[in-house]
This record gives structure tokens, sequence and C-alpha cells, in this order.
């Protein structure tokens, strides 16, 4: 059997890091780089995805299995042909680094700490109270592998949390809801809302001027997940308007974010390009080397996606 790789970027370091682990656990089996297919591409029984380019998976006869380099396969489930079961990132690193970019904007927000940049311009000394973490809502759209570890973290740090899931959930310290009759009441208690939903037929353009106008007047607004989650020109209005009072975005529609887009010089936007959760090669390649060796002791994978649920 062959792996085909094809990473985000730096394919020497993903090569590097994957190689020998593979020939390790499985030997015998080449890892070829994409667009290197070896002599035999029909070899090729699983492929290591990232942006799968248009033409990889016609190109593969022998495919049997995709795993997916990153958490959400949103663009991989159109592609990946009917038949071959998909896999996608559940690795500890991705999730704490996760936590991390959620935690820094929850805290800069909860803490008002924008407002001293400005100040600081003018060398204007102007101390501000806060309110404790305990009389701060922050709400949780997406309670799974890593909106479900950025709830349970606000909460150990005294955040009231509260969290949405399609199915119920329980969650110690988070005040759990689910289902889309329950959105409209999470949006309306939160002070903080943040986005970690996958992107399917059900949350694209979830967040519009309609869930825009239930948040709080003031409210701050994190999105990690999928730029399609927000209606971009609903949550510029909700800005304008002062409705909303920023917004944290790390995913765009289109990536990279177009020079032109509004979005790079709204004054409450800030800005990051998809680094929320990087993936840590080490601990990846630790994560896809044992679900490889699931796959040829023909065990079920870990992580499968339900191509129904579309997540
Ligand atoms: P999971 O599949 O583990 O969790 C998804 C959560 O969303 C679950 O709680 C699920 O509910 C909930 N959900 C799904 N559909 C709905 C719906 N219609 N209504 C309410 N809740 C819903 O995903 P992860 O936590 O691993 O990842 C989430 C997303 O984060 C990824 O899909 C990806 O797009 C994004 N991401 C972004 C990164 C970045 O760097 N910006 C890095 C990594 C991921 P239930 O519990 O009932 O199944
Ligand atoms: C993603 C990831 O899905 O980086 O965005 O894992």
């Amino acid at each position: 059997m062959d792996v085909l790789l094809h990473p985000p970027r730096d394919n020497e370091r993903w090569h590097d890091a994957l190689a020998p682990r593979i020939a390790r656990a499985l030997p015998g089996t080449h890892l070829r780089v994409w667009p290197e297919r070896g002599p035999d591409p029909g070899r090729i029984e699983v492929a290591l995805v990232w942006g799968a380019p248009p033409d990889m998976f016609a190109s593969l006869p022998g495919l049997r299995c995709v795993m997916a380099l990153g958490a959400g396969v949103d663009d991989l489930l159109p592609v990946v042909p009917p038949g071959v079961t998909l896999a996608r990132l559940v690795d500890p690193a991705l999730t704490a680094s996760m936590t991390e970019y959620v935690l820094y904007h929850v805290l800069r927000y909860h803490r008002g700490m924008e407002a001293y940049t400005a100040d600081r311009a003018q060398r204007l000394w102007h101390p501000r109270s806060y309110p404790p973490a305990s009389a701060r809502s922050v709400g949780v759209l997406g309670l799974g592998e890593l909106g479900g570890h950025a709830a349970r973290t606000l909460a150990s740090l005294g955040f009231r949390v509260l969290g949405w899931s399609r199915t119920a959930r329980q969650m110690e310290g988070v005040e759990c809801m689910s289902g889309p009759d329950s959105l409209d009441t999470l949006l309306a208690q939160s002070d903080i809302v943040v986005c970690l939903l996958p992107l399917t037929p059900e949350t694209r353009d979830i967040l519009d001027a309609r869930s825009f106008a239930h948040m709080r007047r003031g409210a701050h607004l994190i999105n990690a997940a999928r730029g399609a989650h927000v209606v971009d020109d609903d949550l510029l209005a909700a800005l304008d308007t002062g409705h909303l009072a920023g917004a944290a975005l790390d995913v765009f529609r289109e990536e990279p974010l177009p020079p032109d887009h509004p979005f790079w010089r709204h004054p409450r936007i800030t800005l990051t390009p998809h680094i929320a959760s990087l993936t840590s090669l080490d601990s990846v390649a630790k994560e896809l080397t044992a679900n490889l060796r699931r796959f040829v002791a023909g065990k079920p994978l870990k992580h499968l996606v339900d191509r129904d649920r579309g997540y």
C-alpha cells in the first residue's frame, strides 16, 4: 500500500514528520507527496489531505480512505468519492491551541483592552472598572472537540458559559442548550458569542442579521470556525450601528481575505489569517499514524465523518 500526502504548506516538513513514523509503523508503505504518485498510483489506498486539488481523487483508482489534515471537512465532503471513508483530524494540541485563541479574545473583550490601546495613542490615563468573570456570559456555538474544551476552560475561569449543540449534551459548568429553537435564547443571554460550529447546510449563514438582532447590544463575536457561518454585510451593518461592539475573525468566505474587503479596515474588527489553531506536526503525525495502523488492521477508524450529518 502507498499513502499520498497533500499538506497545507511546508511539504517537506510534513513529509519528514510523517515518513519515518509511517515506515516504522507500517513497513513497506511509501509516503508520496502530491503530485508524485509513484510508478503505480493504484497502490495508493489512503490520502492525507488538506484542500484537495480538483483532479486529485479522479487520479487515484485504488483510494479507500481520506484522512483530513484539518478538523473541518466542509471542503472535502463534496469531492471525496462515494464509498471512500473520510476521517477528520482530532488532536489534543489542536484543541489546546484553539482554546488559547478563544481565551485570548474573550479576556481581551472582558477586560476592555482595546480602549487602553486607543487611550495610549493620546497618552490618556483612564482606568475603567470591569465586572467579575461570573457576571460575564459567554455563549459557545458548537460543543464538540474544540467548543467543548473552550467552554469548559472558560467555565473553570469563572465565566457564565452557555453552550449550543445539535443534540443534547451535558457538561459540567456549562448551561447546555440544543436544537435550532434554543439558538436565540443563547444569543440573547451572551455578552460574547464564540462560533466553533462545523460548516454544514444547517449552519451556513447562521450568523446573519436575524442572529445579530438577537444578540445583546454591545456584545462581541468571535468566529474561528468557517467564514461562511457569517453573512459579511450583516456583520458590518451590526458593527456600524453599534449594536455589536466588536468581532474577532480568524476565518473568511474567501481566503486569503481579498485586499479590498471592508473587514481589513473596519476599526471594530480584529482579524487573523486562519491561525486560531495550527496543526502541530509532531502531535498530528502521531494521531495520523495511529489511525493508519487501524486502517491497515481493518479496525474502525477514529473520528469518522458522518456524511449525512455533514461533520
Ligand atoms: P466537532 O464535530 O467535534 O463539533 C461540532 C459541534 O457543533 C458539536 O457539538 C455539534 O453538535 C455542533 N453542531 C453541528 N451542527 C450543529 C447544528 N446544526 N446546530 C447546533 N450545533 C451543531 O467539531 P470540532 O469542534 O472539532 O471543530 C469545529 C470546527 O472548527 C471545524 O469544523 C472547523 O471548521 C473549525 N476549525 C477551525 C480552525 C481554525 O484554525 N480556525 C482549526 C480547527 C477547526 P453535536 O454535539 O450534537 O454533534
Ligand atoms: C481547520 C483546521 O479545519 O485548521 O480549519 O483544522
